[in-house]
């Protein structure tokens, strides 16, 4: 049977299984790439348009924020890079006929797949109060409502301003200053769904919340240990590295509580070799529990403590704080609850401890894995002790890695779309625009939806993204959205969030990275910032998808000179008739962007200045890099029950579905499936292919269920299950987060299968 896919779509959820798979990408990667864009795109179009993906005088990629290598190769785009292309410059429209077709409530009852299939946005549309469905409307009009909504607040706190990270530099420079102008830091952004624990571990402990490595420590490095992360999927230009590392030399260490095909063995199909045999890329898998990377690291480095020469002294008394604390507790670590948390054999980890003592430069890159548990910011902190420890900070071939997701989500960070602005910053803006911008902190995403809900935040105004199916308890989610006056959403494809308005709505449509953008001033390109902290052009070339179609700065520029009026001596209309003059601002405000344009203008961009990475200086409370004790926590299960972790799957992008394929896990045809260990599956009286839903247990007592899930028996970690995102996130309490950084929990849900009633 089919699981509950909505009744309406024409592909129906049917999931066929033929069991993992132990290499990525190849040639039927090739194929199926090619395969995916022209439907979308038609052959001419396809070719002329990847060829552009992160070439110097080409767009910046919309897939991931990996770095683009200096000597790029003739296609620098893979596979699932392209497919985030041809979803952009799809041919396909999304017209005021299309609106006038479906009502918001049959919208509401199609699937986010069938939604973005059917293309592009072009008109600005309004969902009247009361209205069935949206009507075309002018720009001045969108405008003057949003304006209307936002000045009939009681304060400018009812507002909330969310920002997905494709959003370039310039957009979310604007963005942020407009919304601080208006009066609120409520900056909530997908980061605080995704690297937000490894922001706020990294600050506290090496004063910088960003990576410490460039591209070229990957290819110096002697050990890579990847944690909690799958880069076939999801940062498929990463395995060329991990490629070159390991010509050169280096050792891999994959932890996960699944075989990721990618991290077994990488088929370059850049390279002929590639091609035929492709690279064994890990050389010690160690398939953890899930949350069990903090009492892993914590062992390991009490395994380091333990041998004679194997710290870096030097290194910790110059550079380091807290040491002596950390290491009482770290030799506190114990073997038998480090078993019991990671689910490892002692054989294993005393293998992994070689790999790390014969290391002199190591590496540990991390993602999801590791940032969206309710103990992630102490395991962070951990993975920093144990760089720590070895003077892995600072010098080639070394230093923390978290890879970042959205390509400018790095970037919308550093030009201050952040809820917790550092005074430092609103100082710089304060001087530069002459305003007095608010001091108080804003709402992240989770205390944003609570604002929703408690009727103390009214308006949502989203700069990209899908709200209300990126964030966590769907239902509790979509209730709060429908609270609001007003939504509107600055948007290049229809999703989910058009369907669940406020009282009143609109969508706004915007220039998407691959088009052409034009302004009074001339063509203009937007800058990005990756992963590792390089900044570079993007320009688009595409005919846009539609007229009417304006770019994010210009939406920017001209709801500012709507709300603020007269009250805002900040100059929007030069803004958005030349981008420079929004960098030569930019340069003035943020630090590391001095003499922006003339930098920029090298197609290889520059590096953003990192203190531990360039001069070993950590720029923390204690001035050095900090050491930190926490107490280890782990997940613990009650009986008979799974804990789950909410993923990616092979044919998607975060909530944009480009197909119900999961090609390296070996699943076809359907996203309603539950990862389960044969074992645990035994244990539970599960049969393989049979039907279950899966029901979340939380404290709160609340039934949260996702129905009809196909069983597939999978080599994943004992007590373990996984499924796809976003389906599953009804099943994520809102008050289940991170502690410190309140990322949702999204990694670790206690659930219990049911058999399902429709079986
Ligand atoms: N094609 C494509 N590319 C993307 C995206 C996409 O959706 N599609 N999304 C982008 C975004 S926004 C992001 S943030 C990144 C996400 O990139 P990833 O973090 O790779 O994405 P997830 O699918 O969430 O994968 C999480 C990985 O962590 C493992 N894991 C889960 N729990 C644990 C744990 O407790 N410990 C350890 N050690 N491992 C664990 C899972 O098995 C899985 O391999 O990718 C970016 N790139
Ligand atoms: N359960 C669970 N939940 C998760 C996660 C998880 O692993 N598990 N991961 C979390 C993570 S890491 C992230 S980053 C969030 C993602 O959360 P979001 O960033 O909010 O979600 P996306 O699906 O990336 O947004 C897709 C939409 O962005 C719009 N869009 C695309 N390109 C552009 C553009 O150039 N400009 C504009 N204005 N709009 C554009 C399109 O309309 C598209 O429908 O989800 C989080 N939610
Ligand atoms: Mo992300």
């Amino acid at each position: 049977m089919a699981g509950k896919a909505p009744k309406n779509d024409p592909v129906q959820d049917a999931p066929q299984v033929a069991g993992p798979k132990h290499a990525a990408a190849g040639l039927p990667a090739i194929g199926h790439t090619l395969r995916i864009a022209q439907q979308q795109m038609g052959v001419k179009r396809t070719a002329l348009t990847l060829l552009r993906v992160n070439q110097k005088d080409g767009f910046d990629c919309p897939g991931c924020a990996w770095p683009e290598p200096d000597h790029r190769h003739a296609a620098e785009f893979c596979e699932n890079g392209a497919k985030a292309v041809a979803e952009e410059a799809t041919l396909r429209r999304v017209t005021p006929e299309f609106f006038a077709a479906h009502s918001v409530a049959d919208l509401a009852t199609r699937s986010g797949y069938w939604l973005g299939q059917q293309g592009r946005l072009t008109h600005p549309m309004y969902l009247p109060e009361g209205g069935d469905r949206y009507e075309p409307v002018s720009w001045d009009r969108a405008f003057d409502i949003v304006a209307e909504e936002l000045k009939a607040l009681a304060s400018p706190d009812e507002a909330l301003f969310y920002t997905s990270g494709r959003t370039s530099n310039e957009a979310a420079f604007l963005y942020q200053l407009f919304a601080r102008e208006f009066g609120t830091n409520n900056l909530p952004d997908c980061s605080n769904m995704c690297h937000e624990s490894s922001g706020s571990a990294l600050s506290e402990t090496i004063g910088i919340g960003k990576g410490s490595v460039l591209l070229e420590d990957l290819y110096k490095a002697d050990l890579i240990v990847v944690a909690g992360q799958n880069p076939g999927t999801n940062h498929p230009r990463m395995l060329s590295a991990l490629e070159k590392a390991k010509a050169n030399g280096a050792k891999i260490i994959t932890v996960n509580p699944l075989p990721e095909a990618g991290l077994e063995r990488f088929k370059n199909p850049q390279t002929p070799q590639g091609m035929l045999k492709g690279a064994a890329l890990t050389d010690l898998f160690l398939q953890i529990r899930i949350g069990g990377d903090q009492a892993l690291f914590r062992l390991l480095n009490r395994l380091i403590l333990e041998t004679e020469g194997a710290v870096d002294e030097e290194f910790v008394r110059e550079h380091t704080h807290g040491y002596e604390e950390f290491a009482a507790a770290a030799r506190a670590a114990d073997w038998d609850e480090t078993l019991t948390a990671t689910g490892l054999t002692r054989e294993r980890i005393d293998e992994a401890l070689r790999m790390v003592l014969a290391s002199k430069r190591t590496i540990v890159c991390w993602a999801m894995g590791l940032t969206q548990h309710k103990h992630s910011v102490p395991t962070i902190r951990e993975v920093v002790n144990f760089l720590l420890l070895r003077g892995n900070i600072g010098r080639p071939g070394a230093g923390v890695c978290p890879v970042r997701g959205h390509s400018n989500v790095q970037g919308d960070r550093t030009m201050g779309i952040f809820e917790r602005p550092a005074p430092a910053f609103l100082d710089a803006l304060e001087r530069e625009f002459g305003f007095a911008p608010p001091r108080e902190h804003g709402y992240d995403v989770v205390r944003a939806i609570k604002a929703m809900r408690d009727d103390k935040a009214k308006v949502f105004f989203a700069m990209g993204g899908n709200f209300v199916s990126a964030s966590p308890d769907t239902e509790v989610t979509e209730a709060a959205m429908r609270r609001a006056r007003l939504t509107v959403h600055v948007s290049t494809k229809l999703n989910r969030s058009h369907a669940v308005t406020g009282a009143r709505a609109l969508i706004l449509p915007t220039l998407g990275r691959t088009e052409r953008d034009l302004q009074g001033g001339g063509e203009q390109f937007v800058t990005v910032e990756d992963s590792m902290g390089m900044v570079h052009a993007s320009r688009g070339r595409l005919e846009p998808a539609s007229g009417q179609l304006l770019s994010e700065p210009a939406i920017v520029c001209r709801l500012a000179r709507r709300v603020l009026g007269e009250d805002s001596r900040t100059p929007w209309e030069e803004f958005e008739k030349d981008y420079a003059t929004i960098r030569d601002r930019i340069a003035r405000v943020v630090p590391g962007f001095e003499d922006f344009n003339a930098r920029v203008a090298d197609p290889s961009g520059f590096a953003l200045p990192h203190a531990p990475r360039d001069e070993r200086r950590f720029p923390t409370a204690t001035g050095k890099a900090n050491f930190t004790a926490a107490p280890v926590e782990y997940p613990r299960l009650p009986e008979g029950r799974l804990l789950l972790q909410t993923l990616r799957s092979h044919d998607q992008y975060n909530t944009t579905i480009y197909g119900l394929d999961d090609r390296y896990r070996g699943i076809r045809n359907g996203r309603r499936v539950v990862l389960v260990n044969a074992d645990d599956a035994r244990e539970l009286k599960l049969a393989d292919g049979s039907y279950v839903d899966l029901v979340g247990e939380w404290k709160d007592g609340v039934e949260r269920r996702a129905p009809g899930f196909r069983v597939v028996l999978y080599p994943t970690a004992r007590g373990c299950a996984a499924a796809y995102y976003p389906e599953t996130n009804v099943l994520v309490p809102l008050d289940s987060t991170a502690d410190t950084s309140n990322t949702p929990a999204s990694k670790s849900v206690v659930v219990r299968l049911e058999q399902s009633s429709t079986d």
